[in-house]
């Protein structure tokens, strides 16, 4: 008596182990497309019928249909694109028909695509449709408008296997084990409770009272696919997550992981949230405050209003086959010591909270965190991931023309950083990186480019150890140092600082003599005389060093990194 799943059976795409043997042996001469870390996601869930009635990447007509209005093109309620984005090269090479092997990361073959459709999506018109936005400071429109390849391949999928987990197996579950567990245990109703973040015990609280409002068991279903960029990992997650599971009455809670590349997509997402759900046998589904809502907007307006994505579902609740459980924001009340529902409270009530933000500085501060706040258990897990006292790592990105005085102001910074304590700092000076890192690239826009990609990547990799990374290329493209900047800003800070030194300046200075060489023609785009310079628009910090003492320059930077507690 478990809920049928959305559009009526259970669509599981995993071929029979013979079959699947004869598609091994035939992906071998196929043409192979190396899955994203987001088409894996979609594809585990397309596979193991997560995302039933979808028989594959969406063809033309469905993708049309779903961003128009939010249906397949038989009528199916169904929000989401989950489209193939492939590279024009690839795209190229496939006629309706063709066969293709999608692959993992390792190369393993995890199933054959033939091929429906093949198009070139209007990105910006389904950013729009989808999220109702082309702000780029929605995660999900970024991706899609700078990051997806340009063309969809549509099409009807045969699996070869499941992509491989290694962390937390008795956790993962496909909708049919996890129905399997369910009929064990001898449950009927389940309501699920979708997160990306720690739970705490407003959140047990709160799921505490929807078991009890629908008499149903309570599934904490975490995302561990994709979440937004910067939050907690889901390793660390999953351990808080068990670390909660005692705190619940004996047999009222189960806990599995949902391997999903979430959009942040607010309303739209809550509806195809609630469809998975129902897929893996849930009979409700919690919507909160603002769900799968990703921030504000680039003018710190919030994209979607707080209960949009309640209001969705329950103009869709009829088609939907599962019951939204809607729910305000859980608080607590000092005054009686316990969670209340925000809208319970009365003006008598000493209400109080602890943001994510402060939870994260008290995290690093090492300042107690209340116990009404979260179980001791749980900030256990939480300061042996934060240890209290270790500033984040960074990067000092320096950006200018060649002789502007780069290389000048890092060795500055790097000598004053130094002085005040011993973290470990890492040069990677424009020159330098030329002879190892990115030895044999040149000055082309691609090989610039990759040359500040790997740039990027080396000094994401030292700040996500907490290190200090000071990079100083020339750097003329804003969209290598945008990327650049992502994969700093992902485990820690990132500070853009544009040498503003005049090109007249520059070329007066001419120290290896190469402006004069590039005049007369010698040296080839060479930036500022046959080459642009896309000058930042909002760097952290801008200095002309056409003038003025480099120490003094450099410790204006010092400040600026110990106002936001990086050097301490
Ligand atoms: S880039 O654009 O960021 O990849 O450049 P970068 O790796 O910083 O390398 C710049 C240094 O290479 C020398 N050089 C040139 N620069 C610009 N354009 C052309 N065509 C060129 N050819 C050689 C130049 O000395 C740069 O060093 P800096 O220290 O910036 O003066």
């Amino acid at each position: 008596d478990l809920p049928a799943p959305h559009g009526g059976r259970l669509c599981e795409l995993l071929a029979s182990p013979e079959r699947a043997d004869q598609l091994r042996l035939e992906a071998a001469s196929l043409p192979a497309w190396d899955l994203t870390e987001r088409q894996r996601c979609d594809l585990e869930l397309l596979l193991n019928g997560g995302f039933s009635p979808l028989a594959g990447f969406l063809g033309r007509a469905d993708y049309e249909s779903v961003l128009r209005a939010m249906r397949l093109a038989d009528g199916t309620l169904w929000p989401m694109p989950i489209t193939l984005d492939v590279s024009e090269d690839f795209a190229g090479r496939l006629q309706p028909g063709a066969r293709i092997a999608l692959r993992d990361t390792d190369n393993t073959p995890l199933a054959i695509l033939t091929v429906g459709d093949i198009w070139q999506p209007e990105r910006e018109a389904e950013a729009q449709a989808v999220f109702g936005t082309t702000d780029r400071a929605h995660p999900a429109v970024a991706q899609l408008l700078d990051r997806s390849h340009p063309f969809y391949v549509g099409g009807t999928l045969e699996g070869i296997q499941l992509p491989g987990h290694y962390d937390f197996v008795g956790l993962r579950d496909t909708p049919r084990s996890l129905r399997g567990k369910f009929k064990a245990e001898g449950w009927s109703r389940v309501v699920a409770f979708q997160t990306r973040n720690p739970l705490h015990r407003a959140h047990r609280e709160l799921t505490l009272r929807a078991a009890g409002r629908t008499g149903a068991k309570l599934l904490i279903h975490p995302v561990v696919g994709m979440t937004k960029p910067g939050d907690v990992d889901h390793y660390t997650r999953v351990r808080c997550y068990q670390a909660l599971l005692p705190h619940y009455p004996d047999g009222l809670a189960m806990l599995s992981l949902l391997p999903l590349a979430m959009r942040m997509g607010g309303p739209r997402e809550a509806v195809w949230h609630a469809i998975i759900r129902k897929n893996h046998g849930c009979t409700h589904f919690i919507v909160g405050r603002d769900h799968a809502g990703p921030g504000n907007d680039s003018h710190g307006k919030p994209f979607y209003g707080p209960y949009d994505a309640q209001e969705l579902l329950a103009r869709h609740a009829d088609e939907l086959g599962i019951e939204m459980v809607p729910f305000q924001a859980m608080v607590y009340a000092e005054n009686r010591d316990t969670y209340i529902g925000a809208d319970e409270a009365t003006a008598a009530d000493v209400i109080r909270d602890i943001s994510g933000t402060e939870l994260r500085r008290r995290l690093h501060t090492g300042e107690a965190i209340p116990e009404w706040f979260t179980f001791p258990d749980i900030v256990k897990v939480l300061r042996e991931r934060h240890p209290a006292g270790r500033p984040p790592g960074f990067t000092v990105f320096f950006t200018g023309l060649s002789g502007a005085g780069k290389s000048t102001l890092a060795q500055a910074l790097i000598s004053l950083m130094l002085e005040r304590s011993s973290r470990p700092v890492t040069l990677l000076d424009g020159d330098e990186v030329r002879k190892h890192l990115s030895k044999g690239l040149g000055f082309s826009r691609e090989d610039r480019d990759a040359n500040i990609t790997r740039i990027g990547w080396v000094a994401g990799e030292i700040v996500r150890h907490g290190g200090i990374a000071v990079c100083a290329p020339i750097a003329p493209f804003a969209g290598p140092r945008a990327q650049a900047r992502r994969m700093s800003e992902a485990h820690g800070g990132f500070c853009e600082v544009h040498v503003a030194t005049s090109l007249e300046v520059c070329e007066s200075r001419d120290r290896k003599g190469l402006y004069a060489a590039a005049r007369r023609g010698e040296i080839k785009q060479f930036t500022g005389i046959s080459d642009p310079y896309e000058a930042p628009e909002n760097p952290e910090l801008r200095i002309d060093a056409g003038g003025g003492d480099p120490r003094t320059q450099a410790l204006a930077i010092v400040d600026w990194l110990d106002a936001r507690g990086w050097l301490r």
